[in-house]
């Protein structure tokens, strides 16, 4: 398999992690410049699949892209979506939901997008974000009463489906953005989320990814001045 997004951990680590988690055979192709991009890659992605964007995958012939569609992807290949009907209506709802949180993060972060227009809108958006963290939904379904898992995991009872993945990338970028502007710890009002969070960092198989430079890489490209790197 070829995965590829750029070299930063945006919606891109929610793959690595997934693809380490399994232990896939795969080429991480991490995009640095506009042109290793546009220039040298997305004209030949786009003769696979008119709809290249980053991320994108390609598994044989198929040339999946779109951050939902190639989790559920991964997640038929991998048994990961759920084994029951309402498991895998759960897992979509899971991504979409997690995506909506996603946006309000980049929202936040990127000047273009002229919701934060200046560093003090920033601020005063990022105090907001960590003061009230958007996790009530998510302790919630961990409550909730069809929880397979008995609110350990969202939806698959013996370790995280792929929904997980990117919501634990959520709660770790909201994390990582309370200790940058001094708030307090994002999960402590959300125990659930908190066990959640930590039993996936303790996922044996994530070892080598948390300890590798991937982890370590910014949240997001410092090439569009980003208020939250
Ligand atoms: N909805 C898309 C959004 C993809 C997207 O916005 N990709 C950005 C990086 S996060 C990009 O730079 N794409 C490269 C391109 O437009 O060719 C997804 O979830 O995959």
């Amino acid at each position: 398999m070829e995965f590829g997004y750029w070299k930063i951990r945006g919606l891109g680590a929610v793959f690595r992690m997934l693809l380490e988690y399994k232990e896939a055979k795969y080429e991480d192709k991490q995009y640095f410049t506009g042109d290793d991009w546009f220039k040298e890659r997305k004209p030949a992605i786009l003769e696979l699949n008119p709809l290249a964007n980053l991320p994108y995958l390609i598994d044989g012939d198929k040339c999946v892209c779109q951050t939902n569609a190639i989790l559920q992807y991964l997640g038929e290949k991998f048994g990961l979506n759920g084994a029951s009907e309402s498991q895998k209506i759960r897992t979509d709802e899971l991504l979409c939901e997690i995506y909506d949180v996603r946006n309000k993060i980049i929202l936040l972060s990127y000047p273009h997008h002229n919701v934060c227009r200046d560093k003090g809108e920033f601020e005063a958006m990022a105090e907001r974000i960590v003061k009230s963290p958007p996790f009530a939904k998510f302790e919630a379904i961990l409550n909730f009463k069809d929880n397979a898992s008995s609110g350990k995991w969202f939806v698959l009872a013996d370790g995280p489906g792929v929904a997980d993945f990117h919501i634990w990338e959520m709660l770790d970028q909201h994390q990582i953005l309370a200790e940058r502007i001094g708030g307090e710890p994002v999960l402590d009002k959300f125990p659930k989320c908190k066990a959640f969070y930590e039993a996936f960092r303790a996922l044996p198989t994530l070892q080598k990814y948390f300890a590798s430079e991937d982890y370590k890489m910014e949240v997001n490209s410092t090439l569009d001045n980003t208020y939250f790197p």
